[in-house]
């Protein structure tokens, strides 16, 4: 564990990245803005999987430039990326044989973009990291939902409707979510998933798993089985809970006051601004001394900062995290 762990104990700075086909309408669905985090869209509008599927015809990021991103996450003084393979939208961001939910099967786009990726993590000497969404799945069938009401966040006009639909069938909005079992779905879209996100791009140094919503300890064992094709990969603690402590805790939007720290392995992921995924109207973003701040204060206790960048659908950086990025590399020089 020590030595799986060293890299990741000196690295203090890392790219937390949320991209998806979420991207496309960018927090605005019915000409409304819904509320909450841009990739949660589909949950928080109800949208029917057919009408949320018609996105990726419109998802082409031509300005995709993986050597870019990495680039300017290794000018901000950054030591890893963790990018969204998967969702709880159940896009795949890569060429999978598991399901057509692809971004090469789905999209006038066609590539998969974590190639590009590992190659310039490569060469830039960055490490990368899979955001894995285990469980939740709203469009693979069998895939979990959380129980979240449609009037959340949004105006949903169908919500009575959908929200009594939504308790009775433990989250889920539409009946095509629910025409497999979930462990139909761990068998056929997770675990070979995970097999292809861990042999098909070289090194994959950290598995980051999210919200276990109805998950058991054998599609957790069968999961983490999967885990051996890379024998040096660290893993975070939201594979399963409890049982399965991973590697290092992820306290989430907030840094733990020095009562909060066990002496367990720790990384703080943050937004920028209010969202993970790209929202269009999105403008609040936190100042870069905030961030620096952050920084300065996570690292002094002996924590990771994963810092998140939501990349528009034509593969762009939004202006304020560049400007961000860039704020924290200029301080970096100097100190
Ligand atoms: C999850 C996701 O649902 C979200 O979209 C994003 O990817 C984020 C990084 O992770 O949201 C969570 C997960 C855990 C907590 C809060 C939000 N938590 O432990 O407080």
């Amino acid at each position: 564990h020590d030595q799986r762990m060293q890299w990741w104990r000196n690295a203090r700075f890392g790219m937390f990245i949320h991209w998806g086909d979420y991207a496309v309408p960018g927090g605005v669905y019915k000409g409304q803005q819904v509320g909450r985090g841009g990739e949660w869209i589909m949950n928080r509008a109800k949208i029917p999987v057919a009408t949320y599927q018609q996105y990726a015809r419109q998802f082409n990021p031509t300005k995709y430039d993986a050597d870019a991103w990495v680039k300017t996450a290794k000018d901000a003084g950054m030591k890893y990326i963790v990018i969204t393979a998967k969702h709880h939208d159940g896009f795949a961001m890569f060429k999978s044989n598991a399901s057509k939910w692809n971004i090469v099967d789905a999209t006038p786009y066609g590539k998969d973009i974590l190639k590009p990726l590992a190659a310039a993590c490569k060469k830039y000497g960055l490490k990368l990291g899979f955001y894995y969404s285990q469980a939740q799945d709203w469009n693979n069938p069998g895939g979990a939902a959380a129980r979240k009401i449609a009037t959340e966040g949004w105006p949903n006009p169908d919500s009575a409707r959908i929200d009594a639909y939504t308790m009775e069938h433990s989250g889920h909005w539409d009946p095509a979510q629910t025409t497999a079992s979930m462990s139909e779905y761990i068998d056929k879209v997770a675990v070979p998933q995970v097999k292809e996100l861990l042999t098909n791009y070289g090194e994959v140094a950290v598995l980051w798993w999210d919200t276990p919503t109805n998950m058991t300890d054998e599609y957790a064992e069968k999961l983490q089985a999967v885990l051996a094709l890379q024998p040096n990969i660290i893993t975070n603690d939201r594979l399963k809970r409890p049982n399965f402590p991973g590697d290092y805790k992820t306290p989430e939007q907030k840094i733990p006051s020095p009562a909060e720290l066990d002496g367990r392995d720790w990384e703080t992921c943050m937004t920028m601004n209010g969202t993970w995924g790209y929202k269009s109207y999105d403008h609040k973003w936190k100042s870069t001394e905030t961030l620096i701040r952050n920084l300065v204060d996570i690292a002094s206790k002996n924590g990771n900062y994963l810092l998140n960048v939501g990349p528009d659908a034509t593969g762009a950086f939004p202006e304020g995290s560049l400007t961000a990025l860039k704020g924290i590399g200029q301080w970096m020089k100097v100190n």
